[in-house]
C-alpha cells in the first residue's frame, strides 16, 4: 500500500492520514510528492495517474485500488484493521468521533484561511493581530475548544476518546497552527494540544518536515522567503 502525500511542512491533509497509519503502526509506502504545481511538474505527472481528485493524500493499494479522500482512507483502514481501535469501539463515542471529524473536514475555514499550516514557522505576531482583529478566527477557536473540552472532560484525555485515534489525527494540523500563531486556548485544550504534537506520530511527522527546508510562495502569505 501506498500513501501519496504533499510536502510534510504544509500539508495538514496529507497529515491526518500519514499520521494515522505512523500511529497504528499499519505498514505503507510513502511518496512523497512537492507542491509545484507548474505546468509539467512531477506533481501533475503523478496525481494525473494515481488521484481522481489530482490532490493528496491517496491511498493506493498494490492492486491499484484507490481511496483519495482523508475520512475515506480513515474509515477504510478501519474496516481493513478491526485490530485496531481507530474509531472508539462504543457506538456513541465512534459517533461523535465521525462528527467531529466531519466538522474538521468541512468547517473551521476561517482558522484554515488564515492560519495555514506551516510546521517551521512561528508567526506569534500575526496571530497575536489575527486575535485582535479577526471575530470569525476567533469563533472557530472558541468551538474548536468547546469541542475539545467536552471529550476530553467526558472521557478523561489524554486524547479525545482517551487512547489516540482516528479523531485526533484530523486534529492534529490544528494543533500545529495553534500553536505556530500562538492562538489561545481554555486550559484543557491546550492541554490536549500539547499531548497531541508529543505523540510519537505526530513528532516523527514534524521531524521530517522540518528537514525538507522547501519554500512554496502559494502557501506562505506570510513570508517572502525562508
Ligand atoms: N478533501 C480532501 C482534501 C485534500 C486536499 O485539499 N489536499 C491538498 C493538499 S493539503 C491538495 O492536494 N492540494 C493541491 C491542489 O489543490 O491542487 C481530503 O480529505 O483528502
Amino acid at each position: 500500500m501506498k500513501l501519496y502525500i504533499g510536502n510534510k511542512n504544509y500539508s495538514s491533509w496529507s497529515m491526518r492520514s500519514g499520521v494515522l497509519l505512523a500511529a497504528f503502526g499499519i505498514p505503507f509506502d510513502e511518496v512523497k510528492l512537492r507542491f509545484d504545481f507548474s505546468p509539467g511538474s512531477e506533481w501533475h505527472r503523478v496525481t494525473a495517474g494515481v488521484s481522481p481528485t489530482r490532490r493528496v493524500p491517496v491511498l493506493v493499494e498494490d492492486d491499484g485500488f484507490t481511496v483519495w479522500d482523508t475520512l475515506a482512507i480513515a474509515e477504510y483502514l478501519a474496516d481493513r484493521h478491526p485490530e485496531h481501535a481507530i474509531w472508539p469501539r462504543d457506538a456513541r463515542q465512534r459517533a461523535r468521533a465521525r462528527s467531529l471529524c466531519a466538522e474538521m473536514h468541512a468547517g473551521f475555514g476561517r482558522l484554515r484561511s488564515v492560519c495555514p499550516m506551516n510546521i517551521e514557522a512561528f508567526f506569534l505576531d500575526v496571530g497575536q493581530r489575527l486575535w485582535a482583529e479577526d471575530e470569525a478566527l476567533r469563533a472557530d477557536v472558541a468551538r474548536l475548544d468547546a469541542a475539545w473540552r467536552d471529550e476530553l472532560a467526558a472521557h478523561g484525555g489524554p486524547f479525545l476518546f482517551g487512547a489516540f485515534g482516528a479523531v485526533d489525527a484530523y486534529f492534529a494540523p490544528v494543533a500545529v497552527r495553534l500553536s505556530r500563531f500562538g492562538l489561545p486556548l481554555s486550559e484543557a485544550a491546550a492541554a490536549y494540544r500539547d499531548a497531541l504534537l508529543a505523540h510519537p506520530a505526530v513528532e516523527d511527522w514534524i521531524a521530517e518536515a522540518l528537514r525538507e527546508q522547501d519554500f512554496v510562495a502559494e502557501d506562505e502569505p506570510y513570508r517572502k522567503a525562508r
